[in-house]
């Protein structure tokens, strides 16, 4: 179906994963985190209640206080719930331990159900019970967490955390206690992605200085000590922030947001190894989460010019999920999109792969056009999204039984690779493949031979190999009749 997770587009791929949105439950306000273990998506945010999919605003909703979960591969809401309020009223950070037995839970709350907690604590996914033994305690919110086996990062904007200093990240084991690693970082902290294989634990934020040395929004720390191990000097502008980190064996990635003019906002792969850059895509509209799975870097985002990446697009409408190869940074035929919605405006802020389906949280009201609030998903399989803008044909004679039809290309969410068929009198005369995109849909022809001077009714229909749009509506024409020769009275 889709040509996600093809070397180029044309070819065919049956793992990629389709733009048709799954049906999903919904949240009544922002969702900041998504994060998956063993069969459940588990969800924070600032929200009340959640909704079942088609619900209205209102209709048929359930109290969940900024966190909820879901059944990863059916979509449905489960008990597992505690209220987290207080202080932003805000779950920011979600994160599974390598075991996926923990979940950690962040952000800018006093109090889950009736304990009194700051900000950061874990749940035993098990039975979602709440752990009594992490209770960091962070001065102001935390924004990420990171885990390896036996050691839990905290970044945030605190300053205090344990009734101790730590000026934005932290390190603690995975029972609560603080450990020893101390970095200094000036501004917040937005991701930590851990390499321990690497001897690196890699930092994002907004920060300019870290350990007393200028640091713009990228940073990798000793993982114990929390010592400078790798500085990315000139990798991004002073107006731009690191807000999303994830890698596969070799690479790291990241997605920045910035503000003004010259600014950065596209995606980064760099080598855990050494630190070298491998590639930067220069899109325009700031990412808010990226993630790697089967060679594809997905990402949610707000671009809106990616002119100068291969498979791009030029400036115009804001696309709010990307597919790129985690190769050579090439944008791949995968298209869903939301809307902007609440809050800052900026679509989606997190995706998270859940057992081959990817789910989206973030402010958007809508998906694909339709209303859906707070929380979407994209599987494989199923008939995947149909072809949007259905053609209309012109038909004009073009000479002595010669019909000539034009038509502007259909696009697809999830295929580059479209089918039209002209039909004359109701019965197919033809069928042509043409690749299109929404922002390159060429104009086609194609010339039909008819009985010169007989009429006709052409229709045309547009599929993508499994959905078919209904037939356009009829246009009628004459084809020329046989010309007199010249002179011949
Ligand atoms: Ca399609």
């Amino acid at each position: 179906m889709a040509a996600v997770g093809a070397p180029a587009r044309g070819q065919t791929n049956e793992q990629s994963l389709t733009a048709a949105p799954m049906a999903t439950w919904q949240t009544d306000g922002i969702v900041w985190t998504v994060a998956y273990a063993r069969g459940v998506v588990y969800v924070g945010g600032e929200f009340g209640t959640v909704r079942p999919p088609g619900a209205e605003p209102g209709e048929d909703e359930v109290a969940r206080e900024n966190f909820a979960a879901f059944d990863a591969t059916t979509g449905a809401l489960l008990p597992c719930t505690h209220s987290f309020s207080g202080f932003g009223n805000a779950v920011r950070a979600l994160k599974v331990s390598p075991d996926g037995k923990r979940l950690y839970v962040g952000g800018s709350f006093g109090e889950v159900d009736d304990t009194k907690v700051y900000s950061a604590v874990a749940l035993n996914t098990a039975d979602c019970s709440l752990r009594k033994d992490f209770h960091p305690g962070a001065s102001a919110t935390v924004r990420a967490i990171e885990t390896t086996g036996n050691t839990v990062y905290l970044g945030g904007d605190f300053t205090r955390i344990s009734n101790q200093t730590r000026n934005r990240i932290a390190a603690f084991t995975p029972s609560g206690e603080l450990l020893p690693f101390k970095a200094d970082v000036d501004l917040g902290v937005s991701a930590l992605l851990a390499a321990p294989d690497q001897g690196k634990l890699i930092v994002g934020g907004d920060f300019h200085n870290v350990n007393g040395r200028a640091e713009q929004a990228l940073v990798a720390l000793n993982p114990s000590t929390g010592a400078t191990v790798t500085s990315f000097p000139h990798w991004l502008p002073q107006r731009s922030s690191v807000k999303t980190l994830a890698r596969d064996e070799t690479n790291f990635y990241l997605g920045a947001d910035g503000k003004g003019v010259g600014i950065f906002d596209g995606r980064i792969a760099g080598r855990l190894s050494d630190g070298r850059m491998v590639w930067k895509d220069t899109c325009l509209g700031a990412t808010q989460s990226v993630l790697v799975y089967n060679g594809i870097l997905y990402s949610g985002s707000h671009a809106h010019y990616c002119g100068l990446t291969p498979g791009g697009f030029p400036d115009g409408p804001r696309r709010h999920f990307l597919a790129q190869s985690v190769r050579d940074k090439r944008i791949l035929h995968w298209f869903p999109n939301t809307n902007e919605g609440l809050g800052e405006g900026v679509g989606p802020r997190s995706i998270v792969m859940a057992g081959g389906i990817l789910w989206a949280g973030g402010e958007f009201t809508t998906v694909n056009g339709k209303p859906q609030q707070g929380l979407t998903r994209f599987g494989t399989g199923g008939r995947g999204s149909a072809p949007e803008a259905a053609p209309r044909l012109t038909a004009k004679s073009s000479g002595t039984g010669k019909v000539t039809l034009t038509w502007r290309a259909a696009w697809d969410r999830d295929d580059a690779e479209l089918t039209y068929r002209i039909y004359r009198d109701g019965a197919l005369v033809t069928s042509i493949k043409k690749e299109s995109v929404e922002w390159d849909r060429p104009d086609m022809t194609y010339t039909d031979s008819v009985t010169a001077g007989s009429r006709h009714s052409y229709t045309i229909s547009v599929s993508d190999g499994v959905n078919t749009l209904p037939k356009s509506p009829a246009v009628e024409t004459t084809a020329l009749a046989a010309q007199q020769p010249a002179g011949d009275l």
